[in-house]
């Protein structure tokens, strides 16, 4: 049996603890699931932080790679300056990824798909662990780590998860490829913002899940999910600045919490 589902069957400590504290919000939730028929969901890294794949922020640090900070590194600048570099930065990550499978919270949200009318799955991270536990039709708001685009042309490269490093290095045309992510000052791919914001202005419940909402402009998603009316519910271990406007704060992991939504 998969480590992390012995975990989850073993009724761990974390598990007990989470049953006491949020019985009462955890089950406003299942009743709001009960009726709903339009779901959507905003995620970030957080989600597959039990799948190994490190987090950007939350407890207390922020990722730095050769002394830049993330956001430094993963930069419209840096691919101009130095894109072996950043070349670099991003063939590490996919090497780390290629050790990490989908976790329980990806499987739940799978299973949402067959679960509601409709389910609209937005998620920022760019590991592909949402379409390898089943996702279909993931809006992926800033790009995917498996693909490459050439910087002249445009051409895209799909690789699978072993080709580390990246492969390959220069377009047919001549051009370097560069990752096909959205690094920060870059816009998101056409219509992907457009597509999630009108998920979140028709939807009966909308859930952030495992992101910090500090990067716009998906951070927007819950903001106009809750003013259109929808039950806000945040899944996230830490307070971020979202939890004053959510519904329900369901404080936990997210492996945890949503195969017991
Ligand atoms: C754009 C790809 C416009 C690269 C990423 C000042 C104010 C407001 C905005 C800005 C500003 N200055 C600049 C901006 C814009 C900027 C921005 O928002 N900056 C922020 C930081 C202030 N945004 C942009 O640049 C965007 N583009 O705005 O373009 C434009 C307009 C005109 C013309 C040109 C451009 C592009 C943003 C996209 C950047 N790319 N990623 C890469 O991955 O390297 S963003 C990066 O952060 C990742 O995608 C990540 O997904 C995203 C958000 O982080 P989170 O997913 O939230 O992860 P984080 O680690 O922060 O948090 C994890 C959370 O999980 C924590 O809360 C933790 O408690 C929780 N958690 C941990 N374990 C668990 C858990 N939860 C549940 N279960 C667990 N087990
Ligand atoms: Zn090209």
């Amino acid at each position: 049996m998969k480590e992390e589902y012995s975990f989850w069957c073993r009724g761990s400590p974390n598990v007990e603890a989470f049953r006491e504290q949020d019985m009462s919000e955890i089950q406003m939730v299942k009743d709001a699931l009960a009726t709903a028929k339009r779901v959507a969901a905003l995620t970030g890294a957080g989600i597959s932080a039990e799948s190994g794949v490190p987090t950007f922020r939350g407890g207390g640090g922020t990722a730095v790679w050769k002394g830049m900070r993330f956001d430094q590194i993963s930069s419209s600048e840096m691919v101009k300056a130095d894109l072996p570099a950043v070349w670099e930065w991003f063939d590490y990550r996919r090497g780390v990824l290629r050790e990490c499978e989908p976790n329980p919270a990806h499987f739940a949200i799978a299973k949402w798909q067959e679960q509601f009318e409709s389910l609209a799955l937005v998620t920022q991270n760019i590991d592909g662990l949402h379409r390898a536990a089943g996702s279909r039709d993931v809006i992926e708001v800033h790009g995917n780590i498996h693909r490459s685009r050439c910087i002249s042309c445009g051409a895209l490269y799909q690789m699978d998860r072993d080709t580390v490093p990246h492969n390959p290095d220069v377009c047919g045309c001549g051009s370097k490829v560069r990752p096909d992510v959205v690094l920060f000052g870059e816009m998101l791919p056409e219509g992907a913002y457009e597509k999630g914001a009108e998920a979140a202005a028709s939807c009966d419940v909308f859930f952030t899940i495992g992101t910090s909402a500090l990067v716009y402009p998906a951070a927007m998603l819950p903001e106009i999910a809750k003013r259109s009316g929808a039950l806000l519910v945040e899944v996230n271990p830490e307070e971020t600045p979202l939890t004053a406007i959510c519904d329900a704060s369901l404080r936990g992991k997210a492996g945890e919490i949503l195969p017991s939504l």
